[in-house]
């Protein structure tokens, strides 16, 4: 109870930071987006990462407001790599909760032109279970946003309900293949199908798709056989400060 409290305060205080971890172009090493993930500087209890207050945030409302301020942030940040790399997207996690208000368009819509952020560079990672809820007002709004030319990435995919009948309702840009089939690979035969069935199946719905938790070597050899164009995980770099980001962009070829 104590910590909703100093969660309520937490973003009026700015004690929130966000880490950025890249996404990568597999043939090339190419950065080609980051991923914002939001960290809380505790005043007691140190750092605490999503995992610690997210369910929290979501059981009182207090997602909203952090939601809110990860998307700005996240669209500032940006701008301070688009003149070196115009092309380099952010990208933010959104809660279901979120998705289900009419205001979302209008926060991002703000944060894009106060940041002076083209809509395209600016993509919203929303799960499946999150769309899987999705009624016709949601897919609206999903519609509204690829009309101003955010785009859309369905995260973690193959972990929720996988109903794939939605993935023809959905006008997604993306897919990100959940890292617990990524880390199964190449060894188990069953990991290694789905990842394949997943990379064709974007392939077919002309969405780019992105292997996400690869850590190794031989992870990173599959997927790429596999004919996967994207990777994220720790074999290309961790979650870290703006300006680390900003250094590994900077070095791209
Ligand atoms: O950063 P970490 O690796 O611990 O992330 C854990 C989880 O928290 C991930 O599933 C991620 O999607 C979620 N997450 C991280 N940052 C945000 C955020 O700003 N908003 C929302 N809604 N979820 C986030
Ligand atoms: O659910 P989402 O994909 O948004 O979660 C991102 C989370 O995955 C973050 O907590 C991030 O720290 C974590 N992550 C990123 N790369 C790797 C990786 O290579 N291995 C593992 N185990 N976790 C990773
Ligand atoms: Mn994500
Ligand atoms: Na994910």
């Amino acid at each position: 109870a104590e910590l909703i409290a100093d969660l309520r305060r937490a973003v009026d205080e700015g004690q929130l930071h966000l880490e950025f971890q890249p996404i990568v172009d597999l043939a090339t090493g190419t950065v080609r987006s980051a991923e914002a993930l939001v960290r809380w500087r505790h005043p007691q209890l140190g750092m605490l990462s999503p995992a610690r207050f997210l369910p929290l945030a979501e059981e009182t409302g207090l997602i909203l407001p952090i939601d809110r301020w990860v998307i700005h942030e996240a669209c500032r940040a940006a701008a301070t790599w688009q003149d070196r790399v115009p092309s380099a997207t952010v990208a933010v996690n959104i809660a279901a909760s979120h998705l289900r208000r009419p205001d979302l368009i209008a926060t991002v819509v703000e944060a894009t032109a106060g940041a002076g952020l083209a809509p395209r560079a600016l993509t919203l990672e929303l799960t499946e279970s999150a769309l899987i809820e999705g009624s016709d007002a949601v897919l609206d709004r999903l519609s509204q946003l690829r009309e101003l030319g955010i785009r859309i990435a369905i995260d973690d995919f193959g972990t929720g309900y996988s109903s794939l009948s939605y993935l023809h309702r959905i006008p997604a840009t993306e897919l990100k293949i959940d890292r617990s089939f990524v880390a199964r690979i190449p060894e188990d035969n069953r990991a290694y199908a789905t990842v394949e069935m997943v990379t064709r199946l974007a392939g077919a719905f002309d969405l780019a798709v992105v292997a996400e938790g690869v850590e190794t070597d031989r992870q990173h050899d599959a997927v790429a056989a596999i004919g996967c164009l994207q990777g994220q995980g720790y074999r290309y770099g961790r979650p870290a400060a703006l300006g680390e980001l900003r250094t590994v962009l900077a070095q791209r070829r």
